[in-house]
């Protein structure tokens, strides 16, 4: 046995939670268990099997199980296997980029924006772009609101504008400058050929290019936009896969009355 496997299965022994080496939990603390899924251009049959296999351990799983093979079509299986992971994490050592707000609901956020602002804030919203999903921008913006969560045109102290999907850069600016926004959300969902990030550095050029930047919080949002990548482009801020409303309109209420603006 390599020393190395040797001090897997030490800790493995050890069911104390040790922040510096941190594992997968299946059944039992520091057991590496961990399940992945992936699809291979193979046809369905024991040869797959195998190939999966050899290919999870390739991934970095010991003792894989492929748990369920289905055919995808002509050439084509996919699988979901089970295995577990010799790697271990020091979770002290991670530094996480993150929305920095106090998160309060639709009416601690109204209260929040009439007593230190003063006035409805004017929000417009859009899939911009070539982006056709309107999905994650509507869980923002609907009246309706989203998994419980009341979403920014239910809200008494926000004027709330969706302008859909598929809405050019210019377009979005020149409907910020009527509307007088104070906020602008864009929605990124297809991020092939990273087109979201080529889409979102145009918005910030055209906007400094007219000399619109500072005028208004610029946020992105999507299900793979990160904090990070968004202050990286130029935006204020980003959320991505399970945020709500209520994340959105703390952080830039907050940021209007961090900013002094009324
Ligand atoms: C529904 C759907 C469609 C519908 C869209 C209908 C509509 N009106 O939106 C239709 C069928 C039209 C469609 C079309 C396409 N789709 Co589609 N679609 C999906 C699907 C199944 C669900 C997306 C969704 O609605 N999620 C639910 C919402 C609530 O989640 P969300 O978007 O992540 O939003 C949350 C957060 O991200 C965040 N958020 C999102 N936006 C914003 C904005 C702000 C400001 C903030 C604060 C937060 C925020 O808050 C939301 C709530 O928590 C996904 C696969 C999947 N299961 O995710 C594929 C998927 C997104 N589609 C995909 C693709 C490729 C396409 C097409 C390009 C396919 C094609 N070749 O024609 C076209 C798009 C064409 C175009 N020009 O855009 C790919 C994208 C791959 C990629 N990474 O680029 C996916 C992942 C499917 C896949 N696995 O291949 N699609």
């Amino acid at each position: 046995m390599s020393s190395g496997l040797y001090s897997m299965d030490k800790k493995q022994n050890d069911t104390t939670f040790d922040p510096k080496q941190v594992r997968p939990y299946g059944d039992t603390m520091n057991d590496g268990k961990v399940q992945v899924s992936f699809t291979l251009p193979i046809k369905a049959d024991e040869l797959a099997k195998e190939a999966a296999k050899q290919y999870a351990m390739k991934m970095g799983l010991e003792e894989p199980n492929v748990a369920h093979m289905s055919d995808l079509g002509v050439g084509y299986a996919y699988f979901v296997v089970f295995g577990s992971c010799s790697h271990v994490l020091d979770i002290t050592s991670i530094k996480v980029i993150k929305v920095e707000s106090h998160v309060m609901d639709m009416h601690a956020c109204d209260e929040y924006i009439k007593e230190n602002i003063g006035r409805k804030l004017v929000v417009i919203g859009a899939s911009t772009g070539t982006d056709a999903h309107t999905v994650g921008i509507d869980a923002i913006m609907n009246m309706k609101g989203y998994a419980g969560h009341y979403g920014l045109e239910r809200y008494d102290m926000l004027d709330a504008y969706n302008l859909g999907s598929q809405v050019e850069n210019e377009e979005f600016i020149k409907k910020a400058v009527e509307l007088n926004a104070d906020v602008l959300l864009v929605s990124q969902t297809v991020t092939q050929k990273n087109v979201h990030v080529q889409n979102m550095t145009n918005l910030i050029e055209l906007l400094e290019a007219e000399g619109l930047r500072d005028r208004f919080i610029v946020i992105c949002g999507g299900p793979r936009v990160s904090h990070e990548l968004a202050i990286e482009l130029g935006y204020d801020a980003g959320f991505g896969a399970g945020s709500f409303a209520d994340d959105v309109a703390s952080y830039f209420a907050e940021e209007m009355v961090k900013r002094g603006k009324k």
